[in-house]
C-alpha cells in the first residue's frame, strides 16, 4: 500500500509516466481495504487545513467551458456544484486556473493521462505529500468525489476579471470628506482600541482596551481578514475575504463606515501609506483573485490604479497566470509599499510618489511568500516563504534583498513575527511553524551583532505544531506562541509562554496557559488564536475561537503575572479571530 501511495504521489508530481497508471493502482485500491495505519498517513495536516479557501469565488456564477469529445459531460447543476467545491477546497493549492500553486497542476492534459479512477482514489485517500483525504475524512461524500474526478477531466473554468470599471461600480463614499468631523467627536481612547474580526458574522467589534467593553459593532465585508490603521490612527481599514474594503472613521460618534470598495473577488491584505508627508493619504489592497493590487485615495477609497501581478516566477522565469498578493506593509524609510507576490516569489517595492509614472522595484526573493513583519528598527522586512520553509529578508531602506534564510522548521508562519532583545544574540525576530513545534530566532542587527545577523541563531521547541502567531512587546519579558491548528484539543486551546531571559538555556522551558479553560466555555474546540497586546504592553489578549453556532470569547492575560485578568464573553462576539490594537498596528509594534 505504501509503495502504491508513493507511486501515486510521484505520478501526480509528473515524475512517473502514464504507463504506471495502466498497472491499475486504482483497481488495487478498490480491492484492498487500506489499514487504519495507512489511512492515518493520509489525514489532513495542519498545513493541509490552512490552505486558502476561495469560498467567495465559489459562489460566483462562472461560465461552463464546452466539453471536448470524450470528456465526461456535466450538467449545468453538476458543473456549478463541482466548481464551488473546487474553489472552496482545491483552488487554494492547485490554483484558480488549475495551473498549480503549492499543489500540482490539474489541467486536462495531465488529468486525462491519470484517468477518472485514479483521480477518484486520489481525492478519496489523499497523499502523504499534503493532499487531504477528502473522501475518507467525510469532508466530501462519495458522489461529490466522483463528481470532482469528472470535473477535473474537463477544461478549467475561467472566473471573471475585476478591473477599474467593476471597482468603480462598487465604490461608495457614504460620508464625503467635507461632511466628516474636523476633530474627534467621541470619548473613545482610540489608541487603546482593539478592532476585533468577527469572522463568520461579517463584522468587527471595537473594544476598549481599558474597560474591555464592546463599544461598537460595525458591519463589514464577509469574514474580515485583517484590520490596518492609517498613520494618524483616525482611519481604520478592514478587508474581507470577498475583497470588500470598509473605511471606518474613528473620529465620528459613533465610528462608522465612510467609504466602501471591492477590489476583486477574493482578497486578504490592505495597508496605508505611512511615510512622512503621506500619512493617511493613500491605501493599497492586494487580491487573490484576480491577481492584482490597487492603489486608492486614503480618505475616500477612490481606486486610482490597478496593477496586475501576472508575470514571471523569480527563479525559473516562467509565466505564472495567477500569482496572489499576500501580505503588504508600508515602508517607514521610503514612500513605498512592500507587496509580497506569492507564487512568483517577487517582493514589489511600489513607490507611491507618482502614481501615473509608477516605479516598482522587483526584488527576487522566494516562492510562496505569505505573512511577515518588520524587525524592531523598522528597516528590515522579514516574510515567510511558507511552502519553502524559508524567510526572505528585504532592506526597505535600500530596496534590496538581504537574504533568504532556511527557517529550520516546517512551514514558518510568523504573523508579523515577534521582536525582542535576546540575552545572548541581541535583537532577534522570531517565527513559529505550522508544520512542527520549532520556534526559530533570526538575528536582525547587522551593525552591533553582525556575527548573528540574518541567520537562525537559536531554535527550540514549543508545545506542538499548528502554530499561527507568535507575539511579544518591547515592554514584555515574555514570548507567547499559539497553536490553534494543533490536532490535540488541549494544545489548540492553550498557549506556550517563554521567559525571554531563560532563552540562554539550550532547551528553554515554557509555561502552558490554559486559555480555553480560563474562558469558562466548555463547548467546542476552543481554538486559541493570535495574541495582541494593549497599547501599554501590560496585557495580551487571545481569541477563543469556536464555530459560529457555539460560544466564543476573548481572554485577557496579565503579562507580568501570566494570570487571567479578564474574560470578555458576549453573544455578539461571534467567531473572533484577529485583534488589532490601534496604536500597535499603526506603529508596527510587535
Ligand atoms: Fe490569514 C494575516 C492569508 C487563513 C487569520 N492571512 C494574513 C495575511 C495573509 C493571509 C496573506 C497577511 C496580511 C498582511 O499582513 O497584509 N490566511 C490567509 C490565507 O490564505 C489562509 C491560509 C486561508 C484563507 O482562505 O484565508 C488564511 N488566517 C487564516 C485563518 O484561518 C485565520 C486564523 C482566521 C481567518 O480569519 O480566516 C487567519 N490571517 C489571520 C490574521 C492575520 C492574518 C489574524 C493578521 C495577523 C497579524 O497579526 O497581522
Amino acid at each position: 500500500m505504501r509503495n502504491r501511495v508513493s507511486q501515486m504521489v510521484a505520478l501526480l508530481s509528473g515524475v512517473a509516466t502514464a504507463s504506471l497508471f495502466v498497472l491499475g493502482m486504482s483497481t488495487a485500491f478498490a480491492q484492498q481495504k487500506p489499514s487504519p495505519a495507512d489511512l492515518e498517513k493520509h489525514r489532513t495536516t495542519p498545513g493541509g487545513q490552512y490552505q486558502p479557501s476561495l469560498d467567495v469565488l465559489g459562489e460566483k456564477p462562472v461560465e461552463q467551458p464546452g466539453a471536448k469529445p470524450g470528456d465526461p459531460v456535466l450538467s449545468k447543476a453538476e458543473f456549478d456544484r463541482a466548481n464551488q467545491i473546487y474553489f472552496e477546497r482545491c483552488a487554494g493549492c492547485h490554483g484558480v486556473l488549475r495551473k498549480g500553486a503549492t499543489g500540482k497542476p490539474l489541467t486536462p492534459d495531465l488529468t486525462k493521462k491519470l484517468g477518472y479512477e485514479y483521480l477518484r482514489d486520489f481525492i478519496t485517500y489523499g497523499s502523504p505529500g499534503g493532499m487531504p483525504n477528502w473522501g475518507t475524512s467525510g469532508d466530501l461524500k462519495e458522489d461529490e468525489v466522483t463528481l470532482m474526478a469528472r470535473y477535473l477531466l474537463n477544461d478549467p473554468a475561467q472566473p471573471p476579471e475585476f478591473g477599474m470599471k467593476e471597482m468603480k461600480e462598487t465604490w461608495k463614499v457614504i460620508v464625503p470628506v467635507d461632511k466628516r468631523p474636523t476633530r474627534k467627536q467621541n470619548k473613545l481612547d482610540i489608541d487603546n482600541l482593539f478592532s476585533v474580526t468577527l469572522r463568520d458574522s461579517g463584522e468587527i467589534a471595537l473594544i476598549d482596551g481599558k474597560t474591555k467593553k464592546i463599544e461598537h459593532i460595525i458591519m463589514t465585508g464577509y469574514a474580515v481578514h485583517i484590520s490596518r490603521m492609517s498613520a494618524s490612527g483616525r482611519y481604520l481599514y478592514t478587508i474581507g475575504r470577498d475583497a470588500k474594503i470598509n473605511l471606518i472613521d474613528l473620529w465620528m460618534d459613533p465610528p462608522q463606515t465612510v467609504a466602501e470598495l471591492k477590489i476583486g473577488s477574493e482578497a486578504r491584505s490592505v495597508e496605508t501609506s505611512k511615510h512622512k508627508a503621506y500619512e493617511d493619504k493613500l491605501a493599497i489592497a492586494g487580491a487573490y483573485w484576480p491577481p492584482q493590487f490597487v492603489l486608492m485615495d486614503g480618505a475616500t477609497l477612490e481606486p486610482l490604479k490597478v496593477v496586475g501581478t501576472r508575470g514571471m516566477t523569480y527563479d525559473t522565469q516562467e509565466y505564472h497566470p495567477e500569482p496572489r498578493v499576500a501580505s503588504i506593509v508600508s515602508s517607514h524609510y521610503n514612500p513605498e509599499f512592500v507587496v509580497n507576490v506569492k507564487e512568483t516569489g517577487q517582493i514589489l517595492m511600489v513607490n507611491y510618489t507618482d502614481i501615473k509614472n509608477l516605479k516598482i522595484t522587483s526584488v527576487e526573493a522566494e516562492r510562496f511568500l505569505h505573512d511577515g513583519g518588520f524587525d524592531r528598527s523598522g528597516r528590515y522586512f522579514l516574510v515567510a516563504a511558507n511552502a519553502r520553509d524559508k524567510i526572505a529578508v528585504v532592506d526597505t531602506k535600500e530596496g534590496k534583498l538581504v537574504g533568504v534564510i532556511p527557517s529550520e522548521g516546517k512551514t514558518p508562519h510568523p504573523g508579523r513575527g515577534a521582536n525582542f532583545n535576546h540575552p545572548k544574540y541581541g535583537p532577534v525576530w522570531a517565527t513559529s511553524h505550522l508544520g512542527d513545534e520549532v520556534i526559530s530566532l533570526i538575528g536582525t542587527d547587522p551593525v552591533k551583532n553582525k556575527q548573528y545577523a540574518w541567520k537562525v541563531v537559536q531554535k527550540f521547541d514549543g508545545q506542538g505544531g499548528g502554530s499561527l502567531f507568535i507575539k511579544t512587546h518591547p515592554k514584555s519579558e515574555h514570548l507567547y506562541v499559539d497553536t490553534p491548528l494543533n490536532p490535540d484539543a488541549e494544545i489548540s486551546s492553550s498557549v506556550a509562554v517563554f521567559k525571554i531571559k531563560d532563552l540562554t538555556k539550550e532547551k528553554p522551558e515554557f509555561k502552558t496557559l490554559p486559555i480555553g479553560q480560563w474562558s469558562g466555555i466548555s463547548e467546542g474546540q476552543r481554538r486559541v488564536v493570535q495574541g495582541e497586546y494593549n497599547q501599554e504592553g501590560t496585557e495580551i489578549w487571545f481569541s477563543v475561537w469556536n464555530s459560529k453556532s457555539q460560544e466564543s470569547a476573548i481572554v485577557v492575560v496579565d503579562d507580568k503575572t501570566l494570570t487571567k485578568k479578564a474574560v470578555i464573553r458576549d453573544k455578539r462576539l461571534v467567531t473572533p479571530t484577529g485583534k488589532f490594537n490601534v496604536y500597535n498596528t499603526r506603529k508596527d509594534v510587535y
